[in-house]
Formats: C-alpha cells, sequence, structure tokens
C-alpha cells in the first residue's frame, strides 16, 4: 500500500515538473487595431442621409463601447466619412463596428460628392465617458 502511494507520488512529481516545462511559451493574441471583427456590439446606431442632411444634428457614443453603426440611404446617394474614428460608410458598404476610443467631437461629413448641398451635410458624433 505505502509503496503504491509512494509511486503515485513519484507520477504526479513527475507530471507537474513536464507540465510546468512545456508551458512555457504563451500564445500572443494578436491585436487587429481598428477594425474589431471579433467583437459584438451590444449596441446600435443607425444614421440616415437623405438631399441635404443627416438625420440628426449630433448621434452620441459612449467611450469604450462597441456599437455597431448602421449606414442608411433614404434619398440621393450619400455616405459617412469620420477620420477621426477611421468610419466610412455607404450603400455597398453599409455596417461596420466600432469602439471609440477617446471622447470627443467629431465632425462627420458626406463621404459622396452628391450635389449642391453636399458641402451643407455636416453632423457630429459625441463621444462621452
Ligand atoms: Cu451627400
Amino acid at each position: 500500500m505505502k509503496k503504491t502511494m509512494a509511486w503515485l507520488a513519484a507520477c504526479m512529481l513527475i507530471l507537474v515538473l513536464a507540465a510546468c516545462g512545456g508551458s512555457k511559451q504563451s500564445a500572443d493574441s494578436g491585436s487587429s487595431g481598428e477594425s474589431d471583427p471579433g467583437v459584438t456590439a451590444s449596441e446600435e446606431l443607425v444614421i440616415k442621409a437623405s438631399n441635404y442632411e443627416f438625420d440628426q444634428p449630433e448621434y452620441h457614443l459612449k467611450k469604450g463601447v462597441p456599437v455597431n453603426i448602421v449606414y442608411e440611404n433614404v434619398n440621393g446617394n450619400h455616405g459617412i466619412l469620420v477620420p477621426e474614428l477611421n468610419l466610412q460608410l455607404d450603400t455597398r458598404n453599409s455596417s461596420k463596428v466600432i469602439t471609440p476610443d477617446k471622447v470627443g467631437e467629431f465632425e462627420m461629413s458626406c463621404s459622396v460628392f452628391c450635389g449642391s448641398g453636399h458641402s451643407s451635410m455636416i453632423s457630429k458624433i459625441i463621444v462621452e465617458e
């Protein structure tokens, strides 16, 4: 009986040592930068554009909260562009999940040259703490 216990203990010790020696290299999880394909957004923000305005003068987001931005084209042909948030959407590419990482007000403009009212298509994305 005692012999068996000793043998078991020895086995355990070898296993533990082997496990420790083998797990030295830890896999680095590669960060993908700005776009977050692995993130599931719990929030959704729909931004609509028509000739020649966005449906709201400002849109509010929370810092650090993943949000799925959905672009909806009501009439004409427009898009949205927010360089600071690395966000550009239009009818062909109409949604993207972003996680704002800084607080501030960011100007949103129309990404498609749509006609006489193009330059007046300006709204704001406001990121709050
Ligand atoms: Cu436009």
